[in-house]
């Protein structure tokens, strides 16, 4: 289970300059149906590219009828809509696996829920005029680096019926206000329900291909491995989720919690990208009850949850999981892959109550 003390040490100097660049949402900003932009967590491989609103260009290209250059003011001037959606980097929990990949060591805090405004990419595939043919899309940022010793542009792709879902969108705001750099300005693709690496941030070419795209971070990277020749299954859509706002107060630096003993209502939120949140429940020492369901902050968003706790004097461990509308329930120990993806076991939090 997920508990701090057994995750293997050490940890490197790249994990944390990794750690450091690309922070997570602190677990008491679960209380917000939005996160505040500066809470959101982040995930970025390379650089923050040098980009302006005024001059930048999406480069529609590939397998179109009708290749075509938009700019920002462009895109806002099409149909908009604005929708919360819950992202989650498809390495959150990955510290917690044993041995673990040499990367960014997310523990459970790489996630967030925005408001963001753009306009339906399918709107924008009408214009140009997909042929037939077509198999995917490559969406390409503006952001080069190395990676797995393959230097490239960062680059993802979506089948064309994916890419239709009315949720895609390509957008330039969120929560109200223009990108930040680090979220992508001035422009990302949004994909709705999958892991935030389908989000490709500072967006710049989208081209149609008719052979399913081979790209690093398509056919390398997200995959689940259990050992280096393999390619292992794609990473898809966001597992089923539930987390817990650490109750009480927290010891410098180890962050053990500490209780004062009476009734204390857990809070916390739950989601998922492959069908629905159905049920969260909450265990004290093991005892699972059920948690009461708050609604969805949106069809793409987490949802609260929240139990009435009477706490004891004592030493006791909490836990929450969810269960999705197709029957998945978080496992309560972590399903080891080499890339270490898609980690949703347990959470747990040691607590000290007096
Ligand atoms: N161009 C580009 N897009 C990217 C990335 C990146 O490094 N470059 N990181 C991806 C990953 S792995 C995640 S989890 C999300 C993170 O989005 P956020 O930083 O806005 O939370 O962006 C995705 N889009
Ligand atoms: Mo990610």
């Amino acid at each position: 289970m997920a508990d701090m003390a057994e995750v293997g040490q050490p940890f490197s100097l790249v994990e944390l300059q990794q750690a450091f660049r690309n922070r997570g949402m602190p677990l008491e900003a679960l209380r917000y149906d939005l996160t505040p932009t500066g809470l959101h967590y982040l995930l970025i491989h390379f650089d923050i590219p040098d980009l302006d609103e005024r001059d930048h260009r999406l480069v529609v290209g590939g397998n179109v009828a009708r290749p075509m250059e938009l700019s920002v003011a462009d895109l806002r001037a099409m149909p908009a809509q604005t929708i919360p959606v819950t992202l989650e980097c498809a390495g959150n929990g990955r510290a917690l696996m044993e041995p673990r990949a040499m990367t960014q060591p997310w523990l459970l805090e790489a996630i967030g829920t925005a408001e963001w405004t753009g306009t339906p990419l399918s709107g924008v595939l009408e214009a140009a005029g997909v042929a037939p043919g077509t198999a995917e899309l490559v969406f390409t940022g503006a952001d080069h680096g190395v990676q797995g010793d393959v230097e490239h542009d960062y680059q993802r792709a979506l089948t064309v019926e994916e890419a239709r879902r009315p949720e895609v969108m390509l957008v330039y705001e969120m929560n109200g206000r223009p990108l930040e750099p680090q979220h992508g300005y001035p422009l990302r693709l949004l994909a709705p329900g999958w892991y935030g690496m389908t989000s490709v941030k500072w967006l710049a070419r989208i081209d149609a291909v008719t052979d399913p795209f081979e790209g690093y971070q398509q056919a390398v990277a997200y995959r689940f491995q259990n050992h280096e020749d393999e390619q292992g299954d794609p990473v898809s859509r966001i597992r089923i989720r539930a987390l817990m706002i650490p109750p009480g107060v927290p010891d410098f630096p180890d962050r053990a919690r500490l209780l004062d003993a009476g009734p204390v209502t857990l809070r916390g939120r739950a989601w998922c990208g492959t069908s629905s949140v159905d049920r969260v429940e909450v265990g004290i020492d093991g005892d699972w009850q059920p948690a009461e369901l708050g609604p969805p902050v949106g069809a793409w968003a987490w949802r609260s949850w929240s139990y009435d706790w009477a706490a004891t004097v004592g030493s006791h461990q909490l836990a929450c999981r969810a269960t999705d509308a197709d029957g998945n329930v978080q496992p309560p120990e972590v399903k080891w892959n080499l890339q270490g993806m898609a980690n949703n076991l347990i959470q747990t939090i040691d607590i000290t109550v007096r």
